[in-house]
């Protein structure tokens, strides 16, 4: 398994929860896919000590020494990722917008996780609008990432409840919960050759495990 193991490359820029979640799923010998390096765009992001602690390659593309030009940080960025040979990209809470061209080169070969039930909530303090909105479900989603942010074909969402007494941090930490559940299951998915974008549209392929984000115990609110 390990020769056909698909090379994977995390990029984050903060705490690494969903990287460690999927370092986690990674050490199963069926695992699809190996976590070869993590990248992010501060130095500072807890997720890189992390994955250094495991002896995974770690790199910092510093999006402040780049002055505002994006292509450039974006280069630097496909460099490190063209030297690991990656294969399927990952973001984790990686909070830099990538550019078109960029986009491009990883089209149905890079992830991203949000924490909303897109496309409801996109972009920022998402747990916050979903209360302020009166949403009974809330969640997240696993989506192919495409050059508009937060859009993109999705593959995977979980649901979980909005109570009544939520915050906007007690339900962060439902939904965190959901997504580290989901997304080593959706990088899982991509890894193993289960998936065909078709349009908008994501098909898994028969005999996959779907149900594991289908069968939540909060999907049905009444
Ligand atoms: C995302 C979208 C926009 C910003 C941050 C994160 C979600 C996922 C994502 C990361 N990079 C992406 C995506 C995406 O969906 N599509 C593309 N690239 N093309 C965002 O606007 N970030 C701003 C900076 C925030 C910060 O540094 O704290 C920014 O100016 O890049
Ligand atoms: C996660 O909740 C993820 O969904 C969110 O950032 C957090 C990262 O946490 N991503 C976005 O908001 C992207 N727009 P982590 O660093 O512990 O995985």
């Amino acid at each position: 398994m390990a020769a056909n193991k698909k090379r994977v490359a995390v990029l984050i820029s903060g705490r690494g929860s969903n990287m460690t979640a999927i370092l986690d799923a990674a050490k199963s010998p069926d695992y699809p896919a190996e976590i070869v390096l993590v990248l992010a765009n501060k130095p500072d992001a807890k997720g890189l000590e992390t994955a250094a602690n495991l002896g995974i390659a770690t790199q910092v593309v510093d999006h402040k020494d780049y002055k505002g030009n994006r292509e450039a940080f974006d280069a630097q960025i496909h460099a490190h990722l063209e030297a690991h040979n990656i294969e399927l990209v990952v973001l984790a809470g990686f909070m830099r917008i990538l550019t078109p061209g960029f986009v491009g080169k990883w089209t149905d070969k890079m992830l991203n996780i949000h924490p909303s039930l897109l496309p409801s909530f996109k972009g920022l303090d998402t747990h916050e609008r979903a209360i302020e909105t009166g949403c009974r479900l809330a969640g997240c989603t696993v989506h192919f990432v495409r050059a508009d942010m937060d859009s993109g074909p999705i593959l995977c969402q979980a649901a979980v409840p909005v109570l009544d007494d939520d915050s906007p941090d007690s339900l962060a930490a439902r939904i965190l919960k959901a997504e580290h559940r989901i997304y080593p299951h959706a990088v899982a998915l991509v890894a193993g050759d289960k998936v065909t974008v078709e349009g908008m549209r994501v098909r898994i392929d028969e005999g996959s495990d779907t149900k594991l984000c289908a069968n939540s115990e909060a999907q049905l609110i009444f």
